[in-house]
């Protein structure tokens, strides 16, 4: 633990008297796991590849083989990882607050870790989905490169069950982080550089409504100067000691 505070007093007991809290996770609350995130570090995801390259209709359309390697690397990247302790913390803290979590993270670890109700805002990356008939079931985590997987129903070309850049985001995930964010009176955004919309635009609604907010993020993001409390340090170290501060009196 490094001499910053992570468990101001004032922030504590607001923790303490929250009467229901929505949480949105980024991919730095994975990083820990060892899953590479999208923008901040040297083997970033998008170090390799462009967004606009891969994580589009268009781009998948036009090479889905190469879109499905990459798809099916992160598969295995993320089969083979597993849930830390800022997980774990979060999932501990839902059996203790009312919490709403919704996650922009495709990675599953957040169930993994034992939190339920998880709004999955872009989508499952295990999941395979067919545009052509509806089909969904759980994807192959390893297949020969260049392989693009069809559906079983109809033969239609399938697809990473995950949001791709362009694309609506499903109803159902929308009116969860709305509701989640109209509801609470605190909002914790946790590892994400808020630059994707519309995941980023809840912590500002929440903000605008006079919830208070409470950043996790170890750098600067253009959420910071909302935040009521930006504790920067790591989520796998933050998330245990806001926890462990709040055990005592609950
Ligand atoms: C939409 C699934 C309506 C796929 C993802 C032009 C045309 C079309 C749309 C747009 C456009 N211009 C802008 C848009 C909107 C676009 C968008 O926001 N683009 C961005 C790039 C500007 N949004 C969309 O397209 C969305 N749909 O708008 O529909 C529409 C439709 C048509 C036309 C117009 C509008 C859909 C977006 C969903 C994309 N899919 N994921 C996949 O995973 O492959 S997004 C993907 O990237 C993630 O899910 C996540 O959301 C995002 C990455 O962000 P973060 O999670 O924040 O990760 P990042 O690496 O950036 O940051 C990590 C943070 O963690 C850092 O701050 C770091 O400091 C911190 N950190 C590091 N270590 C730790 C840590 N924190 C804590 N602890 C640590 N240890
Ligand atoms: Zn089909």
């Amino acid at each position: 633990m490094n001499d910053l505070d992570w468990t101001p007093a004032p922030l504590i007991e607001r923790l303490r008297q929250a009467q229901r809290i929505a949480v949105m996770t980024g991919a730095g609350i994975s990083a820990e796991s060892g899953i590479p995130t999208f923008r901040d570090d040297a083997d970033g995801l998008w170090s390799k590849f462009r967004p606009e390259q891969l994580a589009t209709p268009g781009a998948f359309s036009e090479d889905p083989a190469t879109t499905w390697d990459w798809y099916r690397w992160r598969r295995q990247k993320v089969a083979a990882a597993h849930p830390n302790a800022g997980h774990a913390a979060l999932a501990a803290l839902q059996t203790e607050v009312t919490l709403d979590l919704i996650t922009q993270n495709v990675d599953g670890l957040h169930l993994r870790a034992g939190s339920t109700d998880v709004v999955e805002f872009h989508g499952n990356l295990f999941e395979d989905r067919c545009d052509a008939c509806g089909y969904s079931g759980t994807g192959a985590v390893a297949a020969e490169a260049g392989f693009v997987p069809h559906c079983p129903r109809c033969n239609a070309v399938l697809r990473p069950g995950v949001v791709l850049f362009g694309e609506m985001i499903p109803e159902d995930g929308l009116s969860a982080a709305t509701a989640a964010s109209e509801s609470c009176d605190l909002f914790l955004s946790i590892g994400t550089s808020s630059q994707v919309y519309p995941a980023a635009s809840f912590a500002e609604f929440a903000k605008a409504r006079g919830a208070t907010l409470v950043e996790v993020n170890p750098e600067y993001t253009p959420l910071t100067p909302l935040a009521d409390y930006a504790l920067t340090g790591p989520a796998a170290e933050v998330l245990p000691a806001l926890l462990a501060a709040l055990a005592p009196h609950r």
